[in-house]
């Protein structure tokens, strides 16, 4: 009896366990923001492993959990949501992550690269989910080595301080 009482104790731990990892991660995509935008970059701020100073998007997880972006879609425009897909990975709550907009993807966890570029000229970045717009930046002409991020009313402003992979930091732009 006490052995059955045992095996059953086993048993309840491990499935608690297992449903504790499946709760962990969210699915929730709509906590995913597109947080800072680099579409004239000059090098001095990023080189990707190529070396080469690609635009970049920097997208965040503003809640205070962690969250599967796998199927979470990039785009330059509206018409073709799904020109970058992201594969399964984990932003952690609060976190930020990069995304090189390179022309030539590649969906390695360790350097992400979509396949378009951002015209510096002006552009959207979408953000979206099966079809479904999560994001969505426009922006016109842009400056280079200055980044654009979202001030605390949600206005998208230049900033000196490029902060590709953390938190955002403005500065006036001279
Ligand atoms: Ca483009
Ligand atoms: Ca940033």
């Amino acid at each position: 009896m006490k052995r059955l009482f045992c095996i059953l104790m086993a048993a309840v731990l491990l499935l608690s366990g297992v449903y504790a990892l499946g709760e962990e991660v969210s699915r929730d995509l709509t906590v995913i923001k597109i947080s800072e935008i680099m579409a004239a970059n000059g090098k001095k701020t990023l080189v990707d492993k190529n070396g080469e100073s690609s635009d970049w998007v920097e997208i965040c997880n503003t809640a205070d959990f962690d969250v599967n972006i796998g199927g979470l879609c990039l785009s330059d425009g509206k018409k073709q949501l799904e020109k970058f897909v992201f594969p399964d990975m984990i932003i952690p709550a609060g976190g930020y992550i990069v995304i090189f907009c390179s022309g030539v993807e590649s969906t390695d966890v360790s350097e992400l690269h979509a396949s378009f570029k951002l015209s510096s000229a002006g552009e959207k970045v979408v953000l979206s989910f099966q079809g479904v717009i999560l994001d969505l930046v426009e922006f016109d002409q842009q400056v280079k080595n200055i980044s654009i991020v979202p001030d605390e009313d949600g206005e998208w402003v230049q900033t000196s301080t490029p902060t590709p992979g953390s938190e955002n930091i403005i500065t006036a732009v001279e």
